[in-house]
């Protein structure tokens, strides 16, 4: 593994519907980077780490932070939300870390602001009461932001630095928002006082922080160092390539790196996926691998407990099933992936049996790839294979022997199901809980 990543930039990015464990991945390989890039979505992301056991959990600030003397990067691609960064950076400094000197944010984030959350929210209680089904977002704007900025008339954090570009823009968007708020979502509409106040008073905070992302990330290159693309949600909640439209708004998938943070698809070199040992997913969707997690006793109540899987920004609780190796075929050709990284691999033991979904029974007929339309991924009946599961634990492992036997028949399945190679396995939440493979 570290001969594949050392001395070269790494893009670590979800396989699966978000939550596999990426923050641990990235603070774990920040220890040879020189910097930490976010290349797109938000806040809506949330990164558990756990250091000397103690968690914290990020969702804006690359992971990157947790390492004294590594630069963290928020690229173009990610949608900021400007108090809540400031709140974020407060939190961290409050834990005694230094932020401000090493956090750089691109001057072409787009910007969420108030009527964004608002848009966001009253169109998830629309979609409900009208019958559609919610989206199950995270209620941060996201959504609504990304619309404003392929419409090319979002606010950037450049415009943060101009005071009266800002109004002149505020005044208009707002209007929009509030004519959409109030004659269509039928919620309330919102004052441009105290945005526009609020908005310079945190400015003045943001600016010493505004960067020109991609060339920064250019000379890290330059200067010998190498950098961390750190992904955020997960490639089936990708805008294009996953199960639409329940899907967060921005693209998860590895090719983003490049787009998302203002370098060339060159600079991109290895490609890790990161891919929880079963699957869980937040919010709607079709899911076909998913097990009732409610029934104590039952394997779905056994992964949701175990993995304590509770969404890290709205505390949902995750909906959880067995690993589908069909879906994770999609992943690795959309990622390009170089190699996988399986995570809580853990919450496994003590299972009588595993099974891997290596293939669905749609319309009648056999498919061995998630297919693309979510209506008939709702309609696929998963073909398993049944592993035996292994008593004891393996927890905290760190060599690849040391596994039990069933685990590791069941990793080196996985392996051959999915088409690409396991190169790192984490056994617990810790830095040190990993083994590495290549
Ligand atoms: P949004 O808010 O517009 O991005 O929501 C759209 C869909 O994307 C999903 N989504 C996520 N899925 C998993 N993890 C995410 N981050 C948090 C976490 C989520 C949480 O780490 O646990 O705390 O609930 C994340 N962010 C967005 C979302 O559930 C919708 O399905
Ligand atoms: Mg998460």
């Amino acid at each position: 593994m570290t001969q594949h990543t050392s001395g070269r930039n790494v893009v670590v990015v979800g396989t699966q519907w978000g939550d596999e464990g990426k923050g641990k991945v990235v603070d774990w390989l920040t220890d040879h980077a020189s910097a930490v890039v976010r290349f797109q979505g938000g806040h809506n992301a949330g990164h558990t780490l756990v250091i000397k056991g103690k968690k914290t959990a990020l969702q804006l600030i690359p992971s990157g932070i947790m390492r004294e003397g590594v630069a963290c990067y928020i690229g173009n691609g990610v949608v900021v939300d400007p108090t809540h960064l400031l709140t974020e950076i407060e939190r961290l400094e409050a834990a005694g870390l230094e932020v401000r000197s090493r956090l750089f944010i691109s001057e072409s984030c787009p910007l969420i602001l108030p009527f964004h959350v608002e848009v966001d929210r009253a169109r998830e209680a629309l979609r409900e009461s009208s019958g559609a089904g919610k989206i199950g977002t995270t209620g941060k704007g996201i959504g609504p932001a990304y619309e404003d900025k392929v419409a090319r008339r979002a606010l950037r954090v450049q415009d943060l630095k101009h005071p009266e570009r800002f109004a002149a823009k505020l005044r208009e968007l707002l209007s929009l928002h509030n004519f959409v708020l109030e004659g269509y979502l039928k919620s309330e509409a919102l004052a441009f006082e105290p945005i526009f106040e609020h908005a310079m008073k945190v400015a003045e905070q943001l600016k010493p922080m505004m960067a020109d992302v991609g060339v920064r990330v250019h000379q890290t290159n330059v200067q010998g160092g190498h950098v961390l693309f750190e992904g955020a949600q997960g490639t089936l909640l990708d805008i294009d390539h996953g199960t639409y439209p329940y899907v967060t708004s921005s693209n998860c998938v590895a090719g983003n790196a490049a787009a998302g943070s203002g370098v060339g698809p060159d600079k991109l070199h290895y490609i890790l996926g990161i891919t929880k040992a079963y699957t869980t997913r937040v919010g709607s969707g079709p899911f076909p691998t998913e097990l009732p997690i409610d029934e104590p006793g039952t394997v779905g109540h056994h992964l949701s407990t175990v993995g304590q899987e509770r969404g890290t920004v709205t505390g949902r609780a995750r909906r959880c099933g067995w690993l589908d190796a069909a879906a994770l075929k999609r992943s690795v050709l959309i990622n390009g992936l170089s190699g996988l990284c399986i995570t809580k691999l853990d919450v496994l033991d003590g299972l009588d049996e595993i099974k891997i979904c290596v293939g669905y029974e749609l319309g009648g007929q056999r498919i061995d790839i998630l297919p693309l339309d979510a209506d008939d991924i709702v309609n696929c009946k998963p073909i398993y294979e049944t592993l035996p599961g292994w008593k004891g634990t393996t927890a905290g492992i760190t060599q690849w022997d040391q596994l039990p036997v069933n685990a590791r028949a069941y990793l080196e399945r996985m392996q051959d199901c999915i088409g690409a190679p396991i190169d790192m396995v984490s056994t617990g939440p810790d830095r040190d809980h990993t083994i590495l493979l290549r």
